[in-house]
């Protein structure tokens, strides 16, 4: 559509003003349709932006293969832009709003010639909840346009929100010439406003997520006394048919997806998990004094490496139709391959760069950080849920990382204010999600390092002060899938066994499953942790998971000093009484 399709005064005002500076052949007004979307895609394919995959065993699925210096989320290039360094924090890059302004402006300048511009207009969060937010995203990717339209609630009934109303966020998305030196993911929290140019690579690119949903999100959140995360959201229902929501956060390609979309082993017969959310939870105090989680998307932007029938069998049949892939392998016959789809790969494929392929090589046919992009209603454990305004009551906040050593499978925090200490501190591996190194420890607390879109330290005190408005609260716990024996093999199976560890945490909330003491916190009892139906897997072995070696924690509780150094001006008391309780411990 090349007229409005709005009424909205400051919607269409803003659109010729940046149509104006970005001066694109032609606006392209979105209505999310059906007939919208066919279109959209036919053109994508005569582009060569998108291949059509085998219709006949991946119907309605998509590839993309992205430029090679543009496939995953761009830390160094990512700026929080508030009027002064102190609001963003010593765990941000920061620029002045006005110098930022000024320079993507110029970058801008006459981007989108020879190019469409088009007008996303998207809800985060289900339609009349009073969390959902509007976004309008002009963009000159049709590959965000498709992915976006997967991802939120895209069309009319954004519009239909926001009414004659100017509270919505603007995202400007520039492609330009795809420079890595001009790439810039920039969030102005005081105008609700994004700028990401140079790139088309899904967490810098579709505005919804990572920036608005959680940049953006997390410092209105703070605003208005609630929270942005980067938390799934599970329901676990019993035989007897009680469900439990439980929200968990691990950093990026940590296991949140398979997590939420977990396939209980046979011992569990009886037991459903049904997937909320996979990414992000934006979570309330309601008025019984319990904390309410909404999932704001409508899609998973998932990673594909490790995903198999065995490992993750429900996203296998959420990606088997209605998929847009980026930077998978491919097969002669236009189907799909990544390492560890199967476990001999095929005897001949194209690798993520466009190159053939063949098995005993050194360099990976799919790219580690090759992804997904599909509608969660074909997840076949999707949970009605996710459309109810009102959200989801949480009973249990998992944290947790990757870890090859010293933090345990699983232990549960004293309280909350412990709880929030053991979220600060959380550690992990670093992933091929963001470009950089893959592997070294850092600190990510709440898996919100490269997402909290203002200063950490407040952030902490935020998540403090909430406790005072549950009188409910969540109960806290820390998992660890990723701890390795000497031979380096894991140590826990993972996956649909996480299960056991799930149901030691849904009956905690439930004050009916044994734990004991220990200096980190509660762990289970030798008779509450199910070990039954299990193969190659004993008490001695879930020992060994669960071993507290006394001196790598005094280690460890060193290394927490390492950022709580960094954010010593604004760093709540709380928590360094909370190191000193736990080094007492120890
Ligand atoms: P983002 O989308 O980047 O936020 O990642 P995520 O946290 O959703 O991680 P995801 O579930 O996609 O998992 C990332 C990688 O870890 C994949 O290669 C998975 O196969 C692997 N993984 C997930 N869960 C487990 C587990 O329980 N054990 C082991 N060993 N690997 C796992
Ligand atoms: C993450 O990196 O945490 C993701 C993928 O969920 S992206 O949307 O690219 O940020
Ligand atoms: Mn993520």
């Amino acid at each position: 559509m090349t007229q409005p399709n709005t009424s909205n005064p400051a919607v269409i005002q803003w659109v010729e003003e940046t149509a104006a500076l970005c001066q694109p052949d032609k606006v392209f007004w979105c209505d999310g349709s059906e007939s919208e979307k066919a279109s959209l895609l036919e053109e994508a394919v005569a582009r060569g932006i998108l291949l059509r995959l085998n219709p006949k065993k991946l119907p309605g699925c998509y590839y993309h293969r992205s430029t090679m210096d543009d496939v995953a989320r761009s830390e160094d290039r990512t700026f929080i832009c508030t009027p002064t360094r102190e609001e963003a924090g010593p765990t941000n890059h920061w620029l002045p709003p006005a110098e930022m302004y000024q320079k993507l402006k110029t970058l801008c300048a006459g981007g989108m010639r020879g190019r469409t511009l088009y007008v996303v207009p998207y809800l985060m969060g289900p339609p009349g909840s009073p969390l959902t937010k509007v976004g309008l995203e002009l963009t000159d990717s049709i590959y965000v346009v498709l992915s976006m339209r997967i991802m939120t609630r895209m069309g009319q009934v954004a519009y239909e929100q926001l009414g004659l109303g100017t509270d919505f966020n603007r995202g400007l998305h520039c492609m330009l010439q795809m420079d890595p030196h001009q790439r810039h993911i920039a969030h102005f929290p005081q105008d609700n406003a994004i700028i990401s140019t140079s790139s088309n690579y899904g967490g810098n690119v579709l505005l919804g997520k990572k920036c608005l949903a959680l940049r953006i999100g997390s410092w209105l959140a703070n605003k208005e006394g609630w929270l942005a995360e980067h938390m799934l959201i599970l329901c676990a229902q019993s035989p007897s048919g009680e469900k439990t929501y439980v929200t968990a956060a691990f950093p990026s390609a940590c296991g949140k997806t398979n997590f939420a979309m977990l396939a209980p082993p046979p011992h569990f017969a009886g037991w459903k998990i049904r997937t909320v959310g996979d990414d992000i939870a934006w979570m309330k105090p309601g008025a019984d004094g319990r904390l309410y989680a909404i999932n704001p998307e409508t899609g998973y932007f998932g990673v594909a490496p490790g995903t198999n029938e065995r490992t993750n069998p429900n996203a296998m049949a959420t990606i088997a139709r209605d998929t847009i892939y980026t930077n998978v392998a491919l097969t002669p016959d236009l189907d799909v391959w990544w390492e560890g789809k199967t476990e001999e790969p095929p005897p001949e494929l194209t690798d993520w760069k466009g190159h053939r392929w063949v098995p005993g090589g050194r360099e990976p046919a799919a790219h580690p950080n090759s992804r997904f992009c599909a509608p969660a209603r074909n997840n076949p454990v999707f949970a009605p849920e996710a459309d109810d305004p009102k959200g989801v009551p949480i009973s249990a906040i998992i944290f947790g990382g990757r870890r090859a050593a010293t933090i345990p499978l699983v232990y549960q925090a004293f309280n909350w204010i412990h709880g929030v200490y053991i979220g600060s501190t959380m550690s992990s591996e670093t992933t091929a999600a963001a470009t950089g190194d893959v592997g070294k420890i850092r600190r990510d607390p709440m898996g919100m390092r490269p997402f909290c879109g203002y200063n950490m330290g407040h952030y902490f005190h935020h998540w403090l002060r909430l406790r005072k408005r549950l009188a409910n609260p969540p109960r806290i716990f820390y998992v660890n899938w990723f701890r390795r024996d000497a031979a380096g093999q894991f140590l826990w199976p993972g996956f649909g066994e996480n299960m056991r560890v799930l149901k030691w945490i849904v009956d905690r909330t439930h004050g009916r499953a044994d734990a004991w003491e220990t200096p980190l916190g509660w762990v289970p009892g030798p008779r509450a942790f199910d070990l039954g139906g299990m193969q190659d897997f004993d008490i001695t072995r879930l020992a060994k998971a669960q071993e507290i070696d006394l001196e790598d924690w005094r280690r460890e509780a060193l290394s927490h000093d390492e950022l709580f150094l960094k954010l010593y001006a604004d760093l709540p008391k709380e928590l360094i009484f909370q190191r000193e309780l736990l080094v007492a411990r120890l």
